[in-house]
């Protein structure tokens, strides 16, 4: 029996955590008894008198908020990471080893309205977002080796607030996931001569099976070793290693692709699709001016939801205690998200 992908169970390797994902596409094809229901979504008021997000309104620690009228940044009122923690004693047994924890973490506002998101954004307004996210990241990154912007969006993600937003979190500490890949992107450029990111984006092109949406500088993929169902990647065409480096045409284009391509998110079960994505790039801090060339800026998007707005997949049991696993195949992941139209239609 000759082996097929969209058949056979079978292990994918991730080159960017040097782990496998074990998919099962035999099991996507499995009837579904279960209903598909259409959800009702609560209407999101545009301005909440109540909601701390918004302008003019008081937060947790009393401060009000200004009346701004594109986007706005604050250091969040609970942050997990403070600039001036003391640092834990250093310990010589293995087993119980700790390291400082120091950082900074901000809440930015993306606009003055709490019902909008990037589908139903003017894209002057998601330029601006992007201008933000630039300026803090200029600004943390001159000082923290790593600056996380990220968006969590839907309460099925823990998403405390309906308000288009997102936090970014610096730290003096290099986090698990970004240190990972660069070791990872580090290694295979020192055996390849090629940045990853920009080799597996032309070999991706050349096949075009896993490809959900590309504009003059973007490209938004199901990555071949995906674990979320619909799990997508967000790179750029021209290689550039960190978010400072992108110019006015790559900012432009990608205040295109976030509307376009989350409204795709939004039609696939006609709902505000959940998620929680972030960009990665090469570190900052002392190495903000190193060339790390084996690095490539991108996105990730992680959204939860299996079958429709309701069925979400879980990370549990075999995920859990043995590896991660997938039932419906990359391929038809990206393809079910390419048909999707680039604006919002209400089904
Ligand atoms: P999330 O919904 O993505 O968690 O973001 C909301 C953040 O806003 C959350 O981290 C902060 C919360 O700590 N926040 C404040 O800093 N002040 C407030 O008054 C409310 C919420």
């Amino acid at each position: 029996m000759a082996f097929n992908p969209a058949d056979h169970p079978h292990n994918r390797y991730n080159p960017l955590r040097g782990e496998w994902v074990l998919v099962c596409p035999h099991r996507g094809k499995r009837p579904w008894a279960g209903q598909i229901e259409k959800v009702r979504e609560a209407a999101i008021p545009r301005h909440d008198p109540k909601n701390p997000l918004c302008p003019g309104n008081v937060r947790a620690n009393g401060e009000v908020n200004p009346h701004y009228v594109h986007t706005h940044v604050f250091t969040n009122d609970f942050p997990a990471l403070m600039p001036d923690t003391p640092a834990p004693p250093e310990s010589d047994d293995p087993l119980f080893q700790m390291q400082p924890a120091r950082g900074t973490c901000k809440v930015m506002c993306y606009h003055p309205h709490s019902d909008l998101h990037y589908a139903n954004m003017e894209l002057s307004d998601i330029h601006l977002v992007i201008e933000e996210w630039l300026r803090q990241y200029q600004e943390l990154g001159r000082k923290f080796l790593w600056v996380q912007i990220m968006e969590n969006r839907g309460d099925m993600m823990g998403c405390s607030n309906p308000h288009p937003h997102c936090q970014i979190w610096s730290s003096e500490f290099f986090p698990n996931e970004p240190r990972i890949k660069h070791e990872n992107l580090k290694a295979y450029h020192e055996k390849y001569k090629k940045p990853l990111l920009q080799d597996y984006l032309e070999k991706e092109l050349n096949r075009g099976e896993r490809i959900v949406y590309q504009n003059k500088e973007w490209v938004v993929l199901v990555p071949f070793w995906a674990f979320w169902p619909f799990e997508t990647m967000v790179l750029p065409r021209r290689q550039t290693q960190r978010m400072s480096d992108l110019d006015e045409e790559q900012k432009k284009h990608l205040a295109v692709m976030l509307k376009e391509f989350t409204s795709k998110y939004d039609n696939l079960f006609d709902c505000a699709f959940p998620y929680s994505m972030g960009f990665h790039g090469a570190p900052t801090g002392e190495q903000f001016e190193v060339d790390m060339p084996f690095w490539t800026l991108h996105a990730v998007y992680y959204p939860p939801l299996l079958r429709s707005a309701t069925v979400k997949k879980f990370k549990a049991a075999y995920e859990l205690l043995a590896q991660d696993q997938r039932d419906i195949s990359p391929e038809l992941a990206a393809l079910r998200l390419r048909e999707q139209p680039t604006t919002r239609i209400t089904k």
